[in-house]
């Protein structure tokens, strides 16, 4: 159904969209506009094919789904819109006809701050999948005013600076008010008999909030669907909305949609949070409901054409609120409803963190939403009830939905819904033996794994177009279709020729990276030095500390020995701190501090170089990746659910430095663990250390001088600049006894770092390992990853033929 636009008629279209929006001409436009004009055009070219799709799951009945999750992390939509609809060439040919310059255009679009991590980019890469499988799914979620926070480094400090994405206008969204629903926070309330003899409920002095719903077209590839995400903006409702409305309420009202993390360190934080979760949750529900009975009678039989998917525990709220509007709306009865209900929802989790496990004092509940907090205490009741006889007493208490005084977030998410699944095998085990243990005692059934994929359409075909073209002129383009038909190039692993030409595409992504950080940061990095990169959220678990150790022992054995031979590298970093986060705050200044000290140290000269780049996003992740060497997945074991770094990396043709962890596993069993580089406790071992308690992080220190050293050089002065954050660091080790056996690890950790040095001299056999990474990255596309959500936990159809999809 693609549209076809010739480039004729693009450079007309063009022309006159900068003229009308911007009474300009397109060379006298300023490259904003010149971005402006090509976004709205681009959007008013897929407009058609969007109203299509979404007419056609209607008249057809398909079952439709929808993500709710409380991020996105789209990154930036120029190009990709244009790479899926078969625009990219085309346009960029335009482009260079009127003297102007795609990727020049492309860099004027902001990222939109709808996201931080891992969690929310999975959530645009399935946005991305979706509709190019052609599955009818949606997403659902904030429009955050403000994103994350900018981040700077002030004197080696992370400082935030208010990420206003939205300040230029977004021109992506469509607001759509006529579809807009009221969302109901706090006030009092109680039941009164109705005269058919149903409880119904009353609501007094209850704060009434207008959701206003903004449309983004989500295009699939090669136009297959184009499905919608639908982000919702709290505002006063009309009703209200006069001069007599005080300031304060305005506020609070503007506060729901503000910033995408309120600050969770304080309690007004948290509760602002928990109006979010209930505001999106609720508004999306009712959008929901409403559309379905627009085109079906009978309310019974919505788990048949709906499914509502809970990304982690954050939309867990959609649970009551399908069940508030069932049972107090249309009058259902409790058991009816909590069928359709739990047929409905399906939850994944993404955490084996237990602290990171959400869960809301009652009285917060209580107060913001009273009528949600009845309907989760009626389940609560009712879980107790049917448990009661058939299982402990002991085991029911631990995995109630309410329980110490709170509701347990996750609990009800699995109570409330008919499938829940971890990311990566590993994770989707331990979540069974350990995490979520009781509740896979009760309900095995419910439990399964979906192991996450990327969009490689954006971090290959896109990311990195020579990689891509280089590939096309081996496989044709059935690999860009069928994304496991990439395995096909191990046929030329020893195809000398093919093996200069990958290694010359890496150099030259390596020297396009190098310049952007000669501009950007005024460092000069030597390109044939190892591209060593860690990008990810700055927290303990994933060891960035680890990485930092290594640097710190490079640098010391180089003082100590300036004229041996040392295997030139270049660290790169890129990660955020959570604002309230202080000691991955402190771990952020130290690596900035020994970046500064090794960048400028001419006895090191261009063998280590340490770049940490700030404000990581998607479009700097896109920058970096095809220019990786190696891809630093070093969380301990059984901490982190997936990672998809590594997965991006590797499609890139990075080879690991790695931790069995996550879905790293799954990347070294696929690649080849000769092609890959392996070290450090497994999740066995670190387990047993828990049960024994018998880790000692001293011992570690004591029977390593090397580690003695490292350790010492963050007290002793000897790296310039800090404060205490040197101490922050050694105490976590020594003092707290290095919760993340970063110790542990560590020789094992320089001694594969050593082996990479080795290796990497060799750049043939080098070669051969980066080709074989890339090869074996099909599998972890995300078309794959829906494709196994729409067969086996939505029960939805889609329309493509994902030939090489095994289940
Ligand atoms: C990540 N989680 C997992 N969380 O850490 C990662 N958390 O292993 C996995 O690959 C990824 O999810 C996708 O499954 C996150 O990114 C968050 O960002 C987050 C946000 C708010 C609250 C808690």
């Amino acid at each position: 159904m693609a549209n076809t636009v010739t480039k004729k008629q693009f450079i007309e279209d063009y022309q006159n969209e900068i003229q009308s929006l911007f009474a300009e001409d397109v060379n006298k436009a300023s490259v904003a506009n010149q971005y402006h004009a090509l976004a709205q055009l681009v959007k008013r070219y897929s407009n058609r094919q969007w109203t299509s799709s979404i007419k056609k799951y209607d008249i057809d009945k398909q079952k439709q789904v929808y993500y709710f999750s409380i991020e996105f992390l789209p990154g930036r939509y120029l190009k990709p819109n244009l790479l899926n609809m078969n625009f990219l060439e085309m346009v960029r040919e335009g482009l260079q006809d009127l003297g102007l310059d795609l990727d020049v255009i492309a860099e004027q679009e902001p990222d939109q701050g709808l996201g931080n991590g891992g969690l929310g980019r999975l959530a645009s890469d399935f946005m991305d999948s979706m509709p190019s499988i052609g599955l009818a799914a949606h997403g659902n979620g904030i429009r955050y005013r403000y994103g994350l926070f900018r981040q700077v480094f002030v004197d080696g400090y992370q400082s935030e600076l208010p990420d206003d994405w939205l300040r230029n206008g977004n021109d992506w969204e469509i607001r759509r008010e006529d579809h807009a629903v009221v969302v109901r926070f706090g006030g009092n309330v109680y039941l009164q008999q109705t005269e058919s003899g149903h409880m119904e409920p009353v609501y007094e002095n209850s704060e009434d909030i207008l959701a206003v719903p903004y449309d983004n077209a989500m295009i699939g590839a090669g136009e297959l669907e184009t499905n919608n995400l639908r982000l919702w903006s709290a505002e006063l409702p009309h009703s209200v909305d006069n001069e007599y409305v005080t300031p304060e309420v305005r506020s609070r009202v503007k506060a729901i949609c503000r910033d995408l993390y309120p600050d969770d360190s304080t309690y007004d934080g948290r509760i602002l949070r928990l109006r979010q979760e209930y505001f999106f949750s609720s508004a999306g529900i009712q959008s929901i409901v409403r559309h379905f009975l627009d085109h079906h009678d009978d309310i019974t039989e919505l788990p048949k054409y709906v499914a509502v998917h809970i990304n982690d525990t954050h939309p867990t709220l959609v649970i009551p609120e399908l069940m508030r509007i069932l049972v107090d709306d249309m009058g259902i009865d409790w058991e009816k409803a909590w069928d359709i209900t739990t047929h409905t929802m399906t939850y994944t989790n993404h955490t084996l963190l237990a602290e990171a496990l959400e869960t809301w004092p009652i009285d917060a509940i209580k107060t913001e939403i009273p009528r949600i907090y009845q309907i989760i205490d009626e389940i609560n009741r009712r879980f107790f009830m049917e448990m009661q006889g058939k299982f402990d007493d002991n085991l029911i208490t631990s995995i109630a939905p309410i329980g110490d005084g709170s509701i347990r977030m996750a609990y009800l998410a699995v109570i409330g819904s008919s499938s829940v699944n971890g990311v990566a095998p590993l994770h989707s085990d331990l979540l069974q033996k350990d995490v979520l243990k009781g509740l896979y005692a009760i309900s095995p059934e419910k439990f399964n794994n979906k192991t996450n994929g990327i969009a490689l359409r954006r971090y290959v075909h896109e990311a990195n177009e020579p990689l891509a073209k280089l590939i096309d002129s081996k496989l044709g383009k059935v690999w860009r279709d069928q994304p496991m038909a990439i395995d096909g190039l191990t046929a030329y692993a020893d195809d000398d020729q093919f093996l200069q030409e990958l290694a010359k595409v890496k150099q030259a992504n390596k020297r396009a990276f190098a310049k952007f950080i000669d501009d950007k940061l005024d460092i000069q990095i030597n390109t044939d030095a190892i591209f060593d990169v860690q990008i990810k959220r700055l927290h303990a678990y994933k060891r960035q500390v680890l990485h930092l150790f290594y640097i710190i022992t490079e640098y010391h054995r180089i003082k100590a020995n300036p004229k041996a031979d040392f295997t030139p590298r270049v660290h790169i970093f890129g990660a955020k701190a959570a604002p309230s986060y202080y000691y991955a705050k402190s771990v952020i200044k130290v690596i900035n501090e020994v970046a500064n000290m090794i960048n400028n140290d001419p006895e090191v000269g261009d063998k280590l170089k340490v770049v940490f780049i700030p404000n990581y996003s998607v479009s700097i992740a896109e920058k970096i990746i095809p220019a990786a060497d190696i891809s630093e997945q070093i969380s301990t074991a059984g901490k982190e659910a997936s990672g998809t770094s590594n997965m991006k990396l590797m499609a890139n043709g990075a080879l690991l430095a790695a931790t069995l962890d996550g879905a790293n596993i799954d990347i070294i069993k696929a690649a080849g663990r000769e092609n890959e580089y392996v070290f450090g406790l497994t999740t066995a071992e670190v387990y047993k250390y828990y049960e024994n308690n018998d880790y000692s992080a001293q011992a570690e220190y004591d029977r390593n001088p090397e580690l003695q050293r490292v350790l010492n050089s963050l007290i002793d002065g000897s790296i310039p600049n800090i404060q205490s954050e040197g101490w922050d660091i050694h105490d976590s080790m020594l003092r707290d006894n290095d919760q993340y056996f970063v110790l542990a690890d560590y020789a094992d950790y320089v001694k594969t770092q050593d082996q990479i040095s080795h290796d990497y001299l060799d750049k043939k056999a080098w070669t051969k390992k980066s080709l074989a990474n890339i090869a074996a990255s099909g599998a972890f596309s995300s078309d794959y990853t829906v494709a196994r959500y729409a067969d086996e936990i939505w029960h939805a159809p889609y329309a493509k033929d994902l030939q090489l999809l095994d289940k």
